[in-house]
């Protein structure tokens, strides 16, 4: 057990690496330490940051190493300097952030040889190595959201997703009502915020068998979706109208015809595919639009891990196996969602399609901490965001590595965000009518 569990932290940590290598090679030192979006930092801050924290929790805290860098830290302390102010800070040049970042690695790889995957929370099942993993994996999804802003001739490429069978599929699936198990007490590299495992009672409710492509949400658009203010909530509606907002971002209109740039090149929006780059406000007019609304993400999760014969929570909608290329689209193998419908391999027990993997889905819930919720292993991962300013998004994108992915993981963001990989299902009670376009 623990053998494996240290031979799956090594290959976690050498796949965020690789990802982190090639998102930080593939263009030269003046687009690595330049701005690309306020909104962002310089990737060549996210470079350091990943060592600078690897460094603090596995060479400082777990290894009880010597500080390598100490005075480094609050440079990359995410909290000291906001993103927009990133680009003028005395930040280490690429080379020598990558020699740092090896630096680290080099002896954290030691630290790994050598640590017992037991005698406390940090390093039982090898969770410190997990969660740093995760963190660079995180930070390596933000990073392709940095390359998405960039400017200027593509840097990147993959092969598009394979083509599965998406169909004919029901519009939706009905959930049935009653009590489901939601996060985990077991799940070895769960973070904070998924835990523990609670019963939580759910009413029956209707869910979108696959996220809301970019054709049903052109037909939004076309019956003048973004001037009704009765579809918005307020500070939505004085988004929209501040920012002259129209369609998703990165979408424009010419000749008649939606167009997208996605990391540098130009085409046209496939209709088939999940909408991306949306905001909450978005998502939540889309679905009183279409006479529905957001799932709640008790909704969400138990949709994507109940199983209704066994009453059992699964890890994922297929079970409880690791995903694998055949059941969901993620890790950044392709550069783009899978046309809805896709990953028949990957649908849970009611027959929901792409639960996981190719655009995070918003929900309708606030993040908020579960009963029971102790912050580990500092306050900074999750505690500091609980509220109502910022809403969940579960499932993980195209974009998300599988260590980093869950049926129980948790992410969230504000409701005016749309530069993320984010999308959306609709769902609806089940005492309701269906909404305009009919249900089954
Ligand atoms: C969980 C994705 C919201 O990127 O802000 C990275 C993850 N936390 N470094 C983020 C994170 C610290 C976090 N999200
Ligand atoms: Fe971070």
């Amino acid at each position: 057990m623990t053998d494996q569990l240290r031979s799956l932290a090594l290959d976690a940590l050498t796949r965020a690496r690789d990802r982190t290598a090639a998102l930080t090679s593939c263009v030269d030192d003046r687009d690595l330490t330049a701005q690309h979006s306020p909104l962002m930092s310089p990737l060549v801050w996210d470079l350091a940051h990943i060592g600078n924290q690897e460094e603090q929790w596995l060479l400082r805290q777990v290894g009880k190493g010597e500080a390598l860098r100490p005075e480094i830290d609050s440079l990359y302390d995410a909290f000291e300097h906001p993103r927009a102010a990133r680009p003028s800070l005395p930040l280490l040049a690429p080379a020598e952030a990558r020699v740092y970042a090896a630096d680290v690695r080099g002896r954290v790889l030691d630290i790994l040889e050598r640590t017992a995957f037991e005698g406390g929370p940090l390093v039982d099942a090898g969770f410190a190595f997990g969660m740093i993993a995760q963190h660079e994996q995180q930070h390596d999804e933000t990073m392709l959201i940095t390359h998405q802003l960039r400017k200027g001739p593509p840097a990147l490429s993959a092969p598009e997703p394979p083509a599965h069978d998406t169909g004919p599929l029901p519009r939706e699936v009905l959930v049935p009502g009653g009590a489901f198990t939601m996060g985990t007490s077991t799940e070895p590299w769960a973070l904070d915020n998924e835990r523990p495992a609670h019963r939580r009672i759910v009413p029956a409710f209707h869910i979108d068998t696959t996220p809301v492509t970019c054709g049903a949400y052109q037909a939004f658009i076309e019956d003048g979706g973004y001037h009704e203010r009765r579809w918005w909530a307020a500070a939505g509606w004085d988004q929209i109208r501040q920012h002259d907002i129209g369609a998703p971002l990165f979408w424009r209109r010419e000749g008649g015809m939606w167009l997208r740039r996605r990391f540098g090149v130009t085409e046209e929006v496939p209709p088939d595919e999940p909408v991306l780059h949306v905001s909450w406000y978005e998502a939540d007019a889309y679905a009183r639009w279409a006479g529905r609304r957001l799932p709640t993400e008790a909704e969400w999760e138990k949709a994507a891990r109940h199983d209704p014969h066994t009453g059992r929570a699964r890890r994922y909608p297929w079970g409880d196996a690791d995903p694998t290329e055949a059941n969901a689209n993620l890790g950044q193998r392709h550069l783009r969602p899978a046309p809805a419908g896709s990953y028949p391999q990957g649908a849970s027990p009611l027959g929901v399609r792409q639960l996981i993997g190719d655009v995070w889905e918003w929900t309708s819930s606030d993040f908020l901490p579960y009963p029971g919720f102790v912050a580990f292993p500092y306050r900074e991962y999750s505690e500091v965001f609980f509220g109502s300013e910022h809403k969940v998004l579960r499932g993980g994108s195209f974009a998300v590595d599988p260590v980093a992915c869950r049926g129980t993981f948790r992410n969230w963001d504000l409701p005016v965000r749309r530069q993320i990989f984010s999308g959306f299902r609709t769902a609806r009670d089940a005492e309701q009518p269906a909404g305009p376009d009919g249900g089954i």
